[in-house]
């Protein structure tokens, strides 16, 4: 298979439903919901749909009701960064290669589209299950599973202990406390959001959490080296703003060749763990190795 055409294809399948689901540039109150399409349509990777998406197909998935769920997960990944970006957090003024949100629209409506993305993939994921019929328990459950992901015992749990571990000395155990849990659980979550509502097997879903949790610390990794040696333009963002803030990173511990060499290995056993799914997970083995090799 081409991994750049699965991508591609699949990153305009998620941007037409996104475009869809989000408000219209003209709703009501114009403000927001101009700013809320361009914090989630002006660029992005979709990576954590698209994850739910192969994962779907992984575990036996048929039709269009992991759509909705997908752009949940990506409208939480598009708070996050908004939030991310905001003057009290890393107070980035470039983001995907465009001015930060709050840049362009001011903090406190920047604060607001990340409040109203957060509430809108609940509303996204409840609605898409009653429009899909998706089995009640199976909805709960990956909304249950969603919110743990996004709240303080992952993402939002990630980035506090990652802030207040600027200017210190982290250790290892800490680092892998950061990633796992600002980068690791929506990673994770998405691909079991897949899994689940495609009705996978215990054992299938057990390996899909195991190779998305090495898949998660490996695309943290990656993205501190970026950070080191690469490309602003290509990033669409700045470099070297790690070593600024002084933060915990792997490049920062190891070195970067090390921590390249550390992504590979990681990449390895993720995939190792996808062989039960046999040729349904070349999609999901294949962006392991992209992810891996990415430049951007
Ligand atoms: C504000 C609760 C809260 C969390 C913020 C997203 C985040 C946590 C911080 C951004 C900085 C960072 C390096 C986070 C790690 C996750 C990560 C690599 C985000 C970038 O994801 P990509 O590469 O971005 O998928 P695109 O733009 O392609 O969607």
């Amino acid at each position: 298979m081409d991994i750049h055409i699965y991508l591609q294809e699949r990153k305009k399948r998620v941007d037409a439903a996104l475009a869809r689901m989000l408000p219209r540039e003209m709703d009501y109150p114009p403000s927001l919901c101009k700013a809320i399409r361009y914090s989630v349509l002006e660029g992005g990777k979709r990576i954590r749909p698209i994850l739910a998406m192969a994962a779907f197909d992984a575990s036996g998935g048929r039709g269009d009701s992991i759509l909705p769920f997908a752009c949940a997960l990506e409208f939480i990944h598009a708070y996050s960064l908004v939030h991310d970006d905001l003057p009290a957090m890393d107070n980035d003024d470039l983001r995907r290669g465009k001015p930060t949100v709050h840049r362009v629209f001011g903090e406190a409506v920047a604060i607001l589209v990340g409040d109203a993305l957060l509430t809108e993939a609940f509303r996204t994921m409840s609605q898409g299950a009653l429009d899909h019929g998706v089995d009640a328990e199976v909805a709960i459950g990956i909304i249950n599973e969603v919110s743990l992901g996004a709240g303080f015992s992952g993402l939002v749990g990630g980035q506090v202990v990652d802030i207040e571990s600027e200017g210190r000395d982290v250790d290892l155990p800490t680092l892998e406390y950061i990633h796992s849990h600002k980068t690791g659980a929506l990673i994770v979550t998405s691909l079991r959001t897949g899994a689940r509502l495609a009705g996978a097997a215990p054992e299938e879903l057990r390996a899909i959490t195991l190779y998305g949790e090495k898949l998660g610390l490996a695309f943290q990794i990656i993205d501190d080296v970026l950070n080191v040696v690469g490309d602003s333009e290509r990033l669409g963002k700045k470099v070297g703003t790690d070593a600024a803030r002084k933060k915990a990173t792997y490049p920062g511990l190891l070195g970067t060749e090390e921590s390249r060499r550390l992504a590979n290995e990681i990449i390895g056993e993720g995939i190792a763990h996808l062989a039960l799914f046999q040729d349904r997970a070349e999609p999901l083995k294949e962006i392991a190795r992209y992810l891996a090799s990415r430049i951007s």
